[in-house]
């Protein structure tokens, strides 16, 4: 095995609530998991990523750790997981965890010893200040709404909370904290795991002076006290020699708050030891007016490819390797977001797969992605469960004065739910889900859009994803090939190719409704009289020794060697 395989895996990510239960339980869990393996084998994806199934209170779905070394019992047991493992390597499936270790649940039971005594060394493994004249230690404030700092009468001072109240930041300053971490981390290692994605990792260095920012734009929130912190390159590299360098073959990818290109080329490149690669978010904010989420706007398609083009040349000129992903339990569904899921939803998620596959970097598949799954555009307020949505829907109509219309329309563009509807399998009852009644409704579309009927038809989205999976493997320019980007400024046209040598492989994307041509004269490639057609998703795409031309959300991934 090369020492950078997972340059030509691709990793499928799992939202375990939302797979699919095994039984009649309201949520997913680990045997569900298990007999879904199949199906992703045949989907033919390397990795598996699981977000957290520690057991947790569930105010963050999980992302509120209460103890590391046990599964929640919604979940299943730690024999669940063993099997999982178990079936999942004898596959041929590697299976990473989704550490969190910014923050635990406030019912963890350090923080309830540090709650219980200010003298306990535990009190220390959170971050504890007194108050400011009545007024919390700094006005930073919480991801998920409000002040990030809680007041705890037990113990006369105010925790910080970077997310919600019961998820409190931990101490990285702490020493024998930062060990226990590592050593769980260990832990995970030696059952198993081939690895971790990292949750907020660049958020655990903070700095010490604990200052107000001044609030007065969208991100002048504290984040700049915090994100990509003093000693997060030190804390890093020590978790890297102290975790990761313990097994060969792992793989770790970590999760980037509002976070810089030159921090990420740090944090991945070889030489520097610290993670194999990272998410970024600047790419998912084009449609955030002002910076604001909860906002209702087309997105911005110039800036879409300004971002992704700066980070994958700098990325690359610094030897850094991105996780490349439109779509995740926080993301609204990228077929509903960036293409026509009504008019052509073929077309959208086939071109959308294909311009993300194609990019250096290790692609990444949200469960449902591969089956064209589309945002559910709920219309009551009860169907939302998720604590960030809910919080934000008060926010819009008690402090900014927005109609319950407004804000229901924001929350079906925006809202995280739109991604953590049950997985749709089959077109019986709750989309084969659950027996049960489901912990959140599914898409009232599951009878169309389904697992079942895409294995049932030859020319599904499935099968295009299986090829483009495929691809990457027999074709080494796609993983290592360098990459150029064109037509930045089109208003139609993504546009890029990969190069080894003299070998070319071109990418055209059309992000629009509307047909589209390209001069081929207009990029100054060298491509040979008759270059190959890899892969296009619509029989009105052509190719001629002058013109690409791309149907409706068409694309064409173009071969010439
Ligand atoms: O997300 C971090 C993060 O930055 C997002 O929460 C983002 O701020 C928010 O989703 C915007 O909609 C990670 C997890 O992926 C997320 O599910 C958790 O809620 C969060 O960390 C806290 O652990």
């Amino acid at each position: 095995m090369t020492q950078q395989w997972w340059k030509s895996s691709v990793i499928y990510q799992i939202y375990p609530k939302s797979f699919k239960a095994s039984g009649d339980t309201p949520t997913g869990d680990l045997q569900g998991i298990i007999s879904k393996l199949d199906y992703l084998q045949k989907l033919g994806v390397d990795v598996l990523w699981l977000t957290p199934v520690y057991t947790s209170p569930q105010r963050d779905n999980g992302y509120d750790i209460s103890d590391y070394y046990s599964i929640d019992p919604s979940y299943g047991t730690m024999a669940d997981m063993q099997e999982l493992l178990a079936q999942a390597h004898s596959r041929g499936l590697k299976v990473i965890m989704d550490i969190v270790v910014n923050h635990t649940s406030t019912e963890h039971q350090w923080f309830q010893e540090a709650l219980r005594d200010r003298n306990s060394p535990f009190y220390d493994y959170y971050i504890w200040k007194d108050g400011v004249n009545g007024n919390p230690p700094t006005n930073w404030l919480s991801k998920f709404g409000g002040n990030s700092w809680q007041f705890a009468p037990e113990t006369g001072q105010h925790y910080l909370h970077l997310f919600d109240v019961t998820q409190a930041d931990l101490n990285w300053e702490n020493r024998q904290l930062r060990n226990e971490i590592y050593s769980m981390m260990r832990w995970w290692l030696d059952l198993g795991v081939d690895g971790f994605r990292l949750d907020v990792i660049n958020l655990i260095s903070k700095e010490q002076t604990f200052l107000d920012d001044t609030l007065d734009t969208a991100t002048a929130d504290g984040r700049k006290y915090y994100t990509d912190g003093p000693k997060i390159h030190d804390y890093l590299k020590e978790m890297s020699r102290e975790v990761f360098s313990r097994k060969t073959g792992i793989i770790t990818v970590g999760e980037m708050s509002s976070t810089s290109i030159a921090n990420c080329i740090r944090y991945t490149n070889p030489a520097e030891h610290e993670l194999d690669m990272v998410f970024s978010f600047h790419h998912l904010k084009v449609d955030y007016a002002d910076g604001n989420k909860w906002s209702i706007m087309h997105y911005d398609f110039l800036q879409l490819k300004k971002i992704i083009s700066d980070w994958q040349l700098q990325m690359q000129d610094g030897d850094g390797w991105n996780a490349l992903f439109w779509s995740n339990h926080d993301q609204p569904r990228a077929l509903s977001r960036f293409g026509d899921d009504k008019n052509y939803p073929y077309q959208s998620a086939t071109m959308l797969a294909t311009a993300l596959h194609c990019m250096r970097g290790t692609p990444y598949i949200y469960q449902g992605e591969e089956i064209g799954m589309t945002n559910p555009q709920f219309s009551n307020l009860e169907d939302y469960r998720d604590v960030e949505s809910i919080n934000a829907y008060n926010l819009m109509s008690s402090e900014w004065g927005y109609s319950h219309t407004q804000a229901m329309e924001i929350l079906a563009q925006k809202s995280r739910d739109n991604a953590r509807t049950p997985m749709q399998w089959d077109d019986s009852q709750h989309a084969g889900f659950t027996n049960g009644t489901p912990w959140i409704k599914a898409a009232d579309n599951y009878q169309q859009i389904n697992v079942a009927s895409a294995l049932a038809d030859s020319n599904s989205i499935f099968y295009y994803y299986q090829s483009l999976i495929q691809l990457r493997k027999k074709y080494q320019i796609i993983a290592d090939g360098e990459i150029r980007f064109y037509q930045l400024k089109h208003s139609q046209l993504l546009v890029y190719s990969r190069h080894i040598q003299s070998e070319i492989l071109l990418v055209v994307c059309n992000f629009s409704a509307e047909n589209c041509e390209l001069e081929l004269s207009s990029l100054d490639l060298a491509l040979t009289q008759a270059p190959k057609v890899m892969l296009s998703n619509d029989s009105n795409n052509m190719i001629t020794q002058e013109v690409v031309q791309l149907a409706p959300f068409g694309c064409m991934v173009i071969h010439s060697i």
